[in-house]
């Protein structure tokens, strides 16, 4: 399927060839560190010795070297790469913006085979393929869940052809039921935030729900009979509708999951995040090692995975009475909270989801985050993308995004303005 960029892995696999050592630089997103993983373990078995770090974006300060492979990110800097004089490969699903003006270059994108990298190739599963190009590398397709998981792409395209192979070579193996996270029930219920099932600081109604699906919450997730996970997955729909969820939702919690043979955690959602919740608390080295395998980090990588979670949920919960209602918004005002994103995406699509809902984050430097959240639904009235570069530009801003998750970067005495003009535009989209 990616016969149209064949071309480049051969200049890849030429490059390769001139040089022992290759240093890689990588987004530090779940699908940043499993991609740098893949790519890393490949470079490894064919004898060359590598050294990873990982980067927020290209306006970072790096170092290029004789041959430096870029994964996750890359694309979008043309000016960025052309500078670099020595030989450079891309691994990357972002959109290729310009041109890149630079010979000895091997760029690795599925945009450029007329694949639809945004929802149907991560990173990771990008770097699966290069990988494939260059050897036995079959166990790998595990490691290209994880980023597919991480960056919450569709089961479609170059991401399916990835599952396929691991399905058959038996690295992968599929289950259907619940979509959720492992540990034991009662846990699982507890942390997990996709689905957020409101119970974090309320476990009384914790236990009362698990003796009337008479489930024993000590048991392990993973190990439910058939007839527990049909109970519980009927209680969870139910307390889902209850809460107000966005529909669209059951398709993400119940369906197929997948485990993976070879690796620390076998349960693809919990891996992926994991993953994702190292790479979030800064221990980009840590969540690395758990894609690399090593088991001496497991123990550190899960607690750090519960301690995000735990400030994740907690803020949300304590956000919960603050929302407050526009005319065709909903809103919620937060002076330095850890992240803007994730909390408005929980509220969003669980509990507020009949309105687009803005989250404000007014950071102590003064700066302001705004995470505006919608659905499917939503989205064939209102593009947030639109709405948020729109208001963002009235009040000296900049803001842009996806029809259904978008984001601003305003000044904090623009807060009143910006929020007015937002519910303006969704009003006048919704009428
Ligand atoms: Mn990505």
């Amino acid at each position: 399927m990616l016969e149209m960029i064949k071309h480049e892995f051969e200049k890849a696999k030429i490059m390769l060839d001139k040089h022992d050592y290759v240093r890689i630089y990588a987004h530090y997103d779940a699908d940043g560190i499993s991609g740098a993983a893949i790519v890393s373990i490949a470079l490894m078995r064919m004898g060359k010795k590598v050294h990873v770090s990982f980067l927020k974006g290209l306006n970072e300060s790096f170092e290029p070297e004789d041959l430096t492979i870029f994964v996750d990110m890359g694309s979008g800097y043309p000016e960025k790469i052309s500078e670099i004089k020595e030989d450079v490969i891309i691994v990357d699903h972002h959109f290729p913006v310009g041109r890149i003006e630079k010979e000895n270059l091997a760029h690795i994108n599925p945009h450029l085979a007329g694949i639809d990298g945004s929802f149907e190739m991560s990173a990771s599963a990008t770097a699966y393929f290069f990988a494939e190009y260059l050897g036995n590398n079959y166990d790998l397709t595990a490691l290209a869940l994880i980023g597919i998981i991480g960056d919450k792409q569709k089961l479609r395209g170059g991401n399916l052809e990835v599952v396929k192979r691991g399905l058959e070579r038996g690295y992968l193996e599929r289950r259907e039921g619940l979509k959720m996270i492992s540990g034991k029930v009662r846990e699982v219920l507890l942390y997990s935030t996709e689905p957020f099932l409101n119970f974090y600081g309320n476990e009384d109604e914790l236990d009362k729900f698990l003796e009337e699906v008479s489930v024993d919450g000590e048991k392990e997730f993973d190990e439910l009979g058939k007839e527990e996970e049909s109970r519980l997955a009927n209680g969870i729909a139910i307390r889902l509708l209850k809460m107000n969820c966005y529909p669209g939702i059951f398709e993400d919690v119940f369906g197929e999951k997948f485990y993976l043979k070879n690796e620390l955690i076998k349960n693809s959602i919990m891996l992926s995040e994991v993953v994702n919740a190292c790479g979030r608390k800064s221990a980009n080295s840590i969540a690395f090692a758990i894609c690399m395998r090593d088991e001496s980090y497991l123990e550190k990588a899960v607690s750090l995975w519960r301690e995000f979670q735990e400030e994740l949920l907690e803020e949300v919960v304590k956000r919960i009475e603050e929302v407050k209602e526009g005319f065709c918004i909903r809103y919620l005002i937060m002076e330095d909270a850890p992240t803007t994103g994730p909390i408005a995406s929980i509220l969003s699509r669980y509990i507020f989801s009949d309105k687009p809902f803005i989250a404000i984050n007014v950071k102590k430097s003064g700066e302001v985050k705004v995470s505006a959240r919608g659905n499917e639904k939503l989205a064939e009235k209102v593009n947030l993308g639109e709405v948020m570069r729109k208001a963002a530009e009235k009040v000296g801003g900049s803001g842009g995004g996806h029809s259904v998750a978008a984001g601003a970067n305003i000044n904090s005495d623009k807060v009143e303005e910006f929020l007015k003009e937002v519910d303006r535009l969704c009003c006048s989209s919704l009428s």
